[in-house]
């Protein structure tokens, strides 16, 4: 997609250094923002091979309201392994080989990469074979599944995207069609507070589009992910509302490239875009039954997946 491969030439030559969270280092803009018109295709990279799967199983996630990355394991989906993990080793209970800073370690360090990987095989494994014990480590907190669909507001709960679907079928030109994950009381009970933080859907025409505020940007490995999870998103709302698809306006604030990204971004430049996919929805569901089978992917013929390594 050509809007992504601007947004990696823009933060090249005019992002400054900066040091982030996780020790890795980045260069960093500030603001940007990019358009994406549904009707032209699907939005997933054609530059690099991206696991549509992994996008659809998380999304689903969401919807659902899980929190636990049990069910994303069990899904064969590994996205959030990293940060289940790390409650775990930095639990009382966990008397393993010290891995503190695994993420940054196991990029550096062939022999503790294997320690490593051993480590968090053992994890998984325990987590799909013992309920008590994914419900107190793999469980993320109140992050994204909790705040769409169970906000705590004292006694009550706030279905937001039942909420939002209602508006937009009772209310379609309100301009308060809004989905928030910040939530400040509970941001410090959160394993990573919410980087998509805010969205806010429009319709017009018969069209339904969606704007995210996105706080902090992983350019390379998160914004692909990002830009189609909230395509599918825009798709199943619409479905749900009997609408047709608009545009997804990307907004970010802290938009980055990691230090050890730079080879892989520059691989991605140098390859031409091609046309994008399509996606085909099974309409008998409704979005909060669906299953990873009921969204396929057609036409899609991206070049070679190009591998970087995780920042935590
Ligand atoms: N942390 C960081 N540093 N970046 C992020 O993008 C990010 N997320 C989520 C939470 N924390 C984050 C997790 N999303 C991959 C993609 C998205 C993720 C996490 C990991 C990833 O590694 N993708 C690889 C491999 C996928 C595969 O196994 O096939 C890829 O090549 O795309 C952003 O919301």
């Amino acid at each position: 997609m050509k809007q992504y491969l601007e947004l990696c030439n823009h933060v090249l030559e005019t992002g400054t250094k900066k040091e982030d969270r996780t020790g890795t280092g980045t260069i960093s803009v500030f603001g940007y923002q990019m358009r994406f018109d549904l009707n032209e295709g699907f939005p997933l990279m054609t530059t690099k091979k991206t696991a549509f799967r992994l996008i659809v199983s998380e999304l689903l996630w969401f919807l659902k309201g899980d929190t636990n990355v049990r069910t994303l394991i069990q899904d064969r989906n590994p996205i959030w392994d990293e940060w289940a993990f790390e409650q775990w080793i930095s639990s009382d209970e966990y008397t393993g080989p010290d891995m503190t800073n695994f993420g940054l370690r196991a990029v550096n360090d062939a022999e503790f990469l294997e320690v490593y990987r051993q480590e968090m095989n053992y994890f998984k494994e325990r987590v799909l074979e013992d309920e008590q014990f994914a419900n107190k480590y793999a469980d993320l907190g109140p992050v994204y599944g909790k705040q769409w669909r169970s906000w705590s507001a004292g006694e009550e709960t706030i279905d937001q995207i039942t909420n939002l679907i209602e508006g937009i079928k009772t209310n379609p030109d309100s301009r308060r069609h809004i989905v928030t994950a910040w939530n400040p009381a509970e941001v410090d009970n959160m394993a990573l507070p919410p980087c998509h933080a805010l969205f806010q859907f429009y319709v017009s025409d018969g069209k339904l589009s969606c704007q995210l505020y996105q706080r902090s940007a992983d350019i390379f490995l998160g914004v692909p992910f990002n830009i189609a999870s909230y395509a599918l998103l825009v798709h199943l709302i619409a479905h749900e509302c009997n609408l047709e698809v608009g545009e997804f306006v990307h907004t970010l604030g802290d938009a980055h490239i990691y230090s050890n990204h730079m080879d892989q971004v520059n691989e991605q430049l140098s390859r031409k875009p091609k046309s994008l996919p399509t996606i085909k929805i099974n309409l008998e569901k409704s979005i909060f039954d669906m299953e990873v089978a009921d969204i396929e992917l057609e036409n899609y013929n991206p070049d070679p997946r190009i591998k970087a390594p995780i920042a935590v």
